[in-house]
Parts: structure tokens; sequence; C-alpha cells
């Protein structure tokens, strides 16, 4: 095959396009290195061992995220369960992108120790975590209700839907609303109220603007983690892919916009190279100082916050923020 140096995608017949059909993944990457600048989805992180990368980020002491969230549920869990209205009536308890639960079991140990009755629903597309997830919760919270769904976002909320009328409140934590654009940030909660009723509950986990140099030290680590991070879904790509990625030829870069408040994180090719992918019969070049939009963590002014609320149809009920105001998880009801 000729060397692709004008960045359009080279397929080789029906045979091909077949072979990029069997992955998600794939055609995902296919479609990214196509565009310019050339992009891949965030979620592609999250394999295991970006899993475990990841784990490390948290506990770096620049990562401040998990921490005042931590601090938040730790100090504030009576609050916030009460604002839940979570001792009344039976209740879903959905957890967008579970992880590990670490901050979570603040959350349900307080409502198990109170009487509260509802099923957890952890969330997640790592099965792998899940299962530790699940297993961890047995162990540290008997008796407690878990029916952990290894689906995408919103096969969980349809499927929800359909099992039963209960309540739901939803937790999306950590700051993973930052992924999306503000304007997609939109069409996500959109598309979460198209399954949810009156009544319902958001409580959204957002990291605050503040400082920029805090916030661009928690992404330019001084450890190389997040480099890793970054540079691991180059590595998933030859394991998973056959891709010839030499990752010694690639560097990251990240940096913090205050006005839109968006760190933007970048994989660079060094070098002028030819990338090929083995099981998929094809290549990419890419040119000197090329870069890959890797990631965007869309920071919120709470004035900010308050109008994607009430642009979408949700009253905000109550902000709790750590006590350096660097986070917030935010209530908010469905109208
Ligand atoms: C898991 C999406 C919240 O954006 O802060 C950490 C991921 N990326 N360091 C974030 C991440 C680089 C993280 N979220």
């Amino acid at each position: 095959m000729k060397p692709n140096t004008n960045n359009t995608l080279l397929y080789s017949g029906d045979q091909q396009k077949a072979t990029i059909k069997k992955s998600q993944f794939a055609k995902d990457v296919v479609r990214g290195f196509s565009r310019k600048p050339k992009s891949i989805s965030s979620q592609y992180f999250y394999d295991e061992k970006g899993d475990k990368i990841f784990q490390e980020i948290m506990n770096m002491p620049e990562y401040y995220l998990t921490r005042s969230e931590y601090e938040i549920f730790s100090q504030q869990r009576k609050e916030i369960c009460v604002a839940f209205n979570a001792f009344d009536e039976p209740f879903n308890l959905i957890e967008f992108g579970a992880g590990d639960g670490y901050k979570t079991k603040l959350l349900l140990s307080y409502l198990i120790e109170n009487g509260a009755d509802f099923t957890y629903y952890p969330v997640d597309i790592s099965k792998h975590i899940l299962e530790e997830l699940s297993e961890s919760l047995q162990n540290e919270l008997p008796g407690i209700k878990v029916r952990p769904l290894n689906l995408e976002y919103f096969s969980a909320l349809s499927k929800l839907s359909e099992i039963n009328n209960r309540r739901s409140i939803i937790l999306f934590l950590g700051s993973n609303i930052g992924n999306f654009h503000i304007n997609s940030a939109g069409g996500f909660l959109q598309r979460i109220k198209w399954y949810c009723k009156e009544g319902d509950q958001l409580l959204l986990g957002v990291d605050l603007k503040k400082d920029p140099k805090i916030i661009t030290r928690a992404y330019d680590d001084p450890h190389g983690i997040t480099k890793k991070f970054n540079l691991n879904l180059l590595s998933r790509m030859n394991r998973e892919l056959g891709a010839d990625f030499n990752i010694a030829d690639f560097t990251h870069h990240t940096f913090y916009e205050p006005v839109l408040g968006e760190v933007l994180s970048y994989v660079i090719s060094m070098k002028q190279q030819l990338v090929s992918f083995k099981s998929l019969d094809w290549e990419v070049n890419f040119d000197e100082f090329e870069l890959i939009h890797t990631e965007i963590s869309k920071k919120y002014g709470l004035d900010e916050l308050e109008s994607l609320a009430k642009e979408q149809g949700f009253k905000v009920l109550e902000h709790f923020r750590d006590t350096k105001k660097y986070f917030v998880d935010s209530l908010w009801e469905l109208k």
C-alpha cells in the first residue's frame, strides 16, 4: 500500500471494510485519524492498563479533583442524603462511570446505616472494574443491593425504565461531565431527561474554574503520569489493532485555556512517520509535530453551571462545595 501523505484514508476493498466493522474501536480510530486535527475519543483511555494509570493520577498530590470531592462527601454526606429525600420511599441509585467507588462508598454507607431502601446500579463500560467494585461492596457493606450494569449510559437508563418506576437518583461524579464540550454537555443532559421523570435527581460532580496554575499542574504533572496515560492510547492501538506505534517518537502536550475553562490534551508526533495497523491492513501518516487531540476537561463557573441547568430544564436544589471551593457536587431535580 502506498504511504498516505494527505490524510485521506486508504482502504483495500471489501475484506478490509469487514475487518474494520469488527470493532467499534477500530472504526473510531479510522474516523478520528481522518479528521484535521486528528482526534481520538477519551473513552479509549480506560482499558485495564489505563484504569491503573488513572488510579495513579488520582493518587498524585497535584490531581486535587478526587480529594476535593472526597472531602465534600465525607463532610456533607448527611446534608446530601437529606437533599436526596432518601428515607421516605425506595429508589434507584444509578451511577454513571462508577469506577472503583472510592468516593461513592461514603454515600452508600451513610444511606445503609440510616435505613434507606435503595438499589445501587453502578454503570461502567469497563467490565473488569465493575466486577472489582461489586466484590468490594459485598465485603464492605454486606446487605447492600447492587446490580452492576456493564452497559453504555443510555442503554442502562433505558433498561432501568423498563424494570421499575421508582424514583431515580443519578450520580455523575468526578468531573466526568468535563469530557464534553459545553454544548454536548447540554445534549447529554437532554438524553438523560428523555429516560427520566419529574422528581428524579442528578448529582453532578464538577470541577470549578480556579487559579489556572493549580489546574495546569493537575494535568501537566511533573511525574509524567498523565503523559503515560495519554500515550497508553497508542500502546492500546498496538495491542488491540496491531498498530506499530513507536511510543518514544511521540510526546504529550496539555494546556489550560482559562476563558472557556478548557484543559486540552494532545499527543504529538515528534517526527514525520508512517504507522501501520496490521490487523486493519491500513497505514496512516503523521507529519512532524502533528497533533492528535485526546481529551477536553472542561471547568465550570457556578454561574455557567446554573445556566446550563436552567437551559436544560433542571432545577438546581443545592451546591455542595469543598472548603477550598475547588469542586462542586451540584444537585439538580427534573422539572
Ligand atoms: C476522569 C475525565 C474526570 O478530565 O480530569 C485525568 C481524566 N485526564 N487526567 C479529567 C483525566 C487527565 C479525568 N476525568
